[in-house]
């Protein structure tokens, strides 16, 4: 199963919206596999029987038969017309309308080269990971910060374009939790390739367990007061609003920060950057190792990103782990 979806996802879909892509992409696949194997059987019997023999004479010439003729319209006119049938239902139930009126569950917006998802009831703001109750239709709005992205988790439903200027909508679903792939599907720049997100289907109460942990803000407040405490984590609470950096990303803390409302969203929201299973779209995975690495210089490890090496200092770099470790 696992083995078919990493090759072929489309012939392991989770929703009905995927379920419809697959049903047509096999249906047209056996259509067509069916008309090879009659033009080439018959391409192959006529070869062998109508072969030149040595002494043959010039065979009976043939010049038109008008029943042959008509079949081999109508049958192929027949046949695209079932195809377009199919299409334009599959088209329906891959991608059905959005309810008149309804609010999105969720944005997702699309950034060079990034995801930010944002709930819209809980106000929860996260990045690449997309957590989503198992079972659930939700409405998924697609808008992009910069240039044309395309929004793909291929089990989960079809592709949709994210425009700059003009939201699209998608029902996002999966019927079986686990962990869904996605990227990015429109080349959108030289990272392009890591723009990859994950949509993790989870039961009703791990979704809210998750949801309400990620609407809680960061726990530096609560570490801070412990006794013992690395002071590090202090540190780093500094560095990260002494510079540059709450510019681009925003943190909530229960601390008086000097982030502006709204957020800054030019960078991933870090609240919780500690619960991620990956950092930068996918490009590295999260641990304070490759923490390290990518904050010592990001243009390394994901070249030409939108995130300068700030030419921290080994001591900073260290304070600032500490306390990303701590927000998870
Ligand atoms: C000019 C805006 C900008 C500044 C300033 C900036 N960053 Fe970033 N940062 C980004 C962008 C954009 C990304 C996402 C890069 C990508 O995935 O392509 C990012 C990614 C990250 C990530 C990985 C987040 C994730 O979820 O993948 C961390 C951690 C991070 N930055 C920490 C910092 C720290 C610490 C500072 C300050 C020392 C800082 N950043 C300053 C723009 C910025
Ligand atoms: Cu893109």
């Amino acid at each position: 199963m696992n083995l078919v979806a990493a090759a072929l996802p489309v012939l392991d879909p989770v929703s009905p919206q995927a379920a419809a892509i697959s049903d047509l992409f096999i249906a047209i696949t056996v259509a067509c596999a069916f008309i090879f194997a009659i033009v080439t059987t018959l391409v192959g019997a006529c070869i062998i029987r109508f072969r030149s023999k040595p002494g043959d004479a010039e065979p009976r010439q043939v010049y038109g038969n008008t029943r042959m003729e008509i079949a081999w319209t109508i049958a192929p006119f027949l046949l695209l017309l079932w195809m377009f049938f199919m299409t334009a239902r599959g088209m329906t139930a891959s991608n059905p309308d959005p309810v008149a009126g309804r609010e999105p569950d969720l944005i997702v917006v699309g950034h060079q080269w990034w995801w930010e998802a944002r709930y819209v009831k809980s106000g929860v703001i996260t990045a690449n990971e997309i957590h989503i109750p198992v079972g659930k239709k939700l409405l998924v709005r697609l808008e992009s910060a910069d240039v044309i992205h395309d929004f793909w988790a291929p089990q989960l439903g079809p592709k949709m374009d994210m425009v700059p200027g003009h939201p699209n909508t998608i029902w996002l679903q999966a019927d079986k939790p686990g962990t869904y792939d996605g990227a990015c599907a429109e080349y959108c720049g030289n990272q392009h390739a890591w723009m990859r997100f994950f949509v993790i289907a989870e039961s009703e109460k791990e979704f809210e367990a998750w949801e309400k942990n990620e609407s809680s803000s960061a726990r530096f407040h609560l570490v801070k007061n412990l006794p013992g405490v690395d002071s590090r984590i202090h540190e780093g609470w500094n560095a990260f609003h002494e510079m540059t950096c709450a510019n681009c990303h925003a943190i909530t803390d229960e601390y008086p920060t000097k982030v502006s409302t709204p957020l800054p969203n030019a960078a991933p929201n870090l609240t919780h950057i500690a619960s991620r299973r990956t950092l930068a779209g996918g490009v590295i995975e999260n641990n304070p190792a490759n923490l390290r690495r990518w904050l010592k210089n990001p243009q390394l490890i994901k070249p030409g990103c939108k995130m300068p090496n700030l030419s921290l200092t080994d001591e900073q770099v260290e304070n600032l782990v500490a306390y990303f470790e701590t927000l998870k």
